[in-house]
């Protein structure tokens, strides 16, 4: 707990409810839906989760089940995803995570995971699909004599939270800059059919809201004050194949340009996590387009470095989830961010509406695709689950353009990213417009399933698989007439032979 931290709950009411994480923790009780804060490693509650856990354990010791459903925005962190399932605390999770000790736990059928389209979550919990929440848990960098909130790094669900929730409790965070205040842009305009009307954003950085986020006072029943950062994931420097995919999808989209497909400074971007969505967004840095926007879920380290150098004027998401050295520069320049950056609700950041209507180009990390198009983001080997879908649905099948992009081989090469059949189907081969490996870029627009195929076996297979790829391909046209030709038996055994013997090589 900090005493400077005392000054950012300025409402004299709120103030009364300071109290420390554990008592805050011991109003939570058995069993509740609890909705947290937390967008991929940002704005997450430190301290009340890690309270919250150290009870669990008591309480199990003493023979006591206790466990609760756990609704954020998006993943968290250790000290809040990784301490709840460490001590067997989630019975159900949603809409998205990326915890080491959560996944063992879903795989091993302990948590019932759901994973939920990130733009869909809130929308759901409105109209009653998920059941009631009792608590919410959110971070928040300070509360106003009236009692409005400044939103802290991560906005995600959290306004929905606070307004569903039967109790509230919050953690007021006094490290991340106060000046954050006025970077928010926090819409209360949505409603449920048959009363939605249009959502009147038309340009990616538009602001359409008010900064702050509402709480009904009388709901609140603990205040606490926390000081500490988020996780602040550091990034690999780009490696050679994500400098190899970078520069697919860079020379592609100029020869959009000049095809008149694209204006000269684009459509706003969104980038996926992870390194090579980091390296796309670098390769972007010496590359031929200036005056940039971006419109998508979380702004790292890559769209912050291009902001910074000119390259993008502004930039919308719902969380900003950087390393520690970008982190830094985000604090040090703060005035020059907040003009620049938007932070938003994330059923606005990812609405299929606004994606559509601003022509967002989506580029998103997956974890194999078939030879017509179709993508798994979320399964190892058809069954055991990795993060999630998140938003990457939301964008890719809204883009006006859509990549999918991987390395084409895992494990040393002992896996091919490219298989004849996806283990697991996230995006469909029609949500699907380019996919781009290291070895090159299939563009599929335009083609049928056959012509689609012989694309991607051409383009984005690695060299060692290709023939199988291709053998399986004629095999399977040779069959007879089939508009989307398989061997079904071998598409289904391609998987299980990599199970048996540790690779998909025969
Ligand atoms: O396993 O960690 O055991 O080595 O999968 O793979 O190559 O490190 O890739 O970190 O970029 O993540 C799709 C998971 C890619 C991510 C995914 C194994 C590989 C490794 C991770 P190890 P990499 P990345 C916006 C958009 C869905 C959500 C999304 C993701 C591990 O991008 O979660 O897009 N996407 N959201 O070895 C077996 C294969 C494999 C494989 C990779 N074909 N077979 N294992 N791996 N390919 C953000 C949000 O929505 C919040």
């Amino acid at each position: 707990m900090s005493s400077s931290s005392a000054p950012r709950i300025q409402n004299p009411a709120l103030r009364r409810k300071i109290m420390s994480a554990a008592e805050a923790a011991a109003l939570i009780p058995a069993g509740a839906t609890v909705g947290m804060s937390g967008f991929t490693g940002a704005g997450y509650p430190k301290q009340v989760p890690q309270a919250l856990a150290t009870r669990i354990q008591a309480e199990h010791a003493a023979g006591r089940p206790f466990q609760i459903d756990l609704w954020t925005g998006a993943s968290t962190a250790p000290e809040l995803d990784g301490v709840l399932a460490q001590v067997n605390g989630l019975r159900r999770r949603l809409p998205f995570q990326s915890d080491p000790l959560c996944r063992q736990r879903i795989n091993a059928g302990e948590i019932d995971y759901v994973d939920i389209h990130l733009s869909h979550v809130a929308q759901h919990a409105w109209f009653g699909f998920l059941g009631r929440m009792q608590v919410a848990v959110v971070e928040v960098l300070g509360i106003l004599p009236d009692g409005r909130l400044i939103p802290s790094t991560a906005v995600g669900n959290n306004k929905t939270w606070l307004e569903i929730a039967d109790q509230v409790i919050l953690e007021v965070n006094a490290l991340p800059p106060l000046a954050m205040e006025g970077m928010h842009d926090i819409y209360y305009g949505t409603a449920i059919p048959p009363r939605r009307q249009p959502i009147h954003l038309t340009q990616a950085t538009e602001r359409i809201g008010e900064p702050y986020l509402h709480v009904d006072p009388a709901k609140v029943i603990a205040v606490v004050e926390t000081c500490q950062g988020d996780r602040n994931t550091a990034f690999a420097p780009p490696d050679a194949v994500s400098n190899q995919i970078a520069a697919h999808i860079i020379d592609f989209l100029a020869h959009e340009v000049k095809m008149d497909r694209l204006p000269q400074n684009m459509l706003p971007l969104q980038s996926g996590v992870g390194n090579v969505a980091n390296a796309v967004l670098a390769g972007l840095l010496d590359g031929p387009f200036d005056h940039l926007l971006g419109f998508t879920e979380v702004l790292q380290d890559g769209m912050l470095e291009l902001i910074k150098r000119g390259k993008m004027t502004a930039a919308s998401a719902t969380a900003i989830s950087l390393s520690g050295e970008a982190q830094k520069e985000f604090n040090d320049h703060i005035d020059f961010y907040r003009d620049r950056i938007v932070l938003r609700p994330q059923e606005i950041s990812n609405h299929p509406e606004l994606v559509r209507r601003l022509g967002v180009i989506a580029m998103n990390a997956m974890i194999e695709a078939d030879i017509y198009g179709n993508i798994n983001s979320t399964h190892i080997m058809g069954t055991g689950m990795m993060n999630g879908i998140g938003g990457s649905g939301d964008y890719a099948r809204n883009g006006y353009l859509s990549f999918f992009v991987t390395p084409s081989v895992a494990k040393g090469g002992a896996v091919s990213c490219i298989v004849p059949m996806v283990s697991h189907v996230d995006h469909t081969e029609h949500d699907t417009q380019i996919i781009v490996t290291e070895q090159g870029l299939a563009d599929l627009r335009g083609l049928s399933p056959r012509q689609r195929a012989q694309v991607v076996i051409d383009r984005c297979a690695h060299p060692d698989y290709r023939p199988l790829l291709q053998d399986y391909f004629d095999r399977a046209r040779r069959q007879g007439a089939q508009h989307t030709p398989h061997l079904l038996g071998e598409a289904l055994s391609w998987h299980d032979r990599c199970l048996r013997t540790g690779s998909m090589q025969p």
